[in-house]
């Protein structure tokens, strides 16, 4: 099978029309959308996604932040595709985030950054499940 990572579009880029932007950056570095829903988190889901960050100080906000609006998860192919699409997001601070990238040029802060994207196989596989029944 293809490489697979889950990227999401977050509520924040969803409120300001930049669905339609953001998937335009991917599909043009030459990765395919093999899937994609539109969701609305509940709490409950939200915590469930980031679990391993339960324990940050910037945790109970980030839960308020991602159930305040709509977010478009998908899976992404191609060869490299995990790494390949860190690199296209950038750094989690937009103000750290190196020219050209979707949070350089959408993230409003370290929380409301626009765009999320697995950060390793490990991660993608549980993450992709989370969303998706069947996914090859
Ligand atoms: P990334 O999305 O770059 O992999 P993670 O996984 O460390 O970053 O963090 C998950 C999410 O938690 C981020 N996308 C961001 O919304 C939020 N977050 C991470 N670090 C901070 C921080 N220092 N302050 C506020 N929110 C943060």
């Amino acid at each position: 099978m293809p490489e697979q990572t889950l990227f999401m579009i977050k509520p924040d880029a969803v409120s300001r029309n930049l669905i339609g932007e953001i998937i335009r950056r991917v599909e043009n570095a030459g990765y395919r959308i093999k899937d994609l829903r539109m969701i609305k988190f509940d709490r409950d889901e939200a915590e469930r996604f980031y679990q391993v960050h339960r324990n940050e100080p910037f945790f109970q906000p980030l839960i308020d932040y991602m159930i305040s609006g709509s977010s478009v998860p998908m899976i992404l192919e191609g060869p490299g595709v995990i790494q390949g699409v860190r690199d296209l997001i950038g750094s989690t601070n937009p103000a750290n985030a190196a020219e050209g990238t979707i949070r350089k040029d959408f993230a409003l802060d370290g929380r409301r950054n626009s765009v999320h994207a697995s950060d390793s196989p490990g991660t993608a596989a549980r993450e992709i499940a989370f969303f998706f029944d069947q996914h090859s």
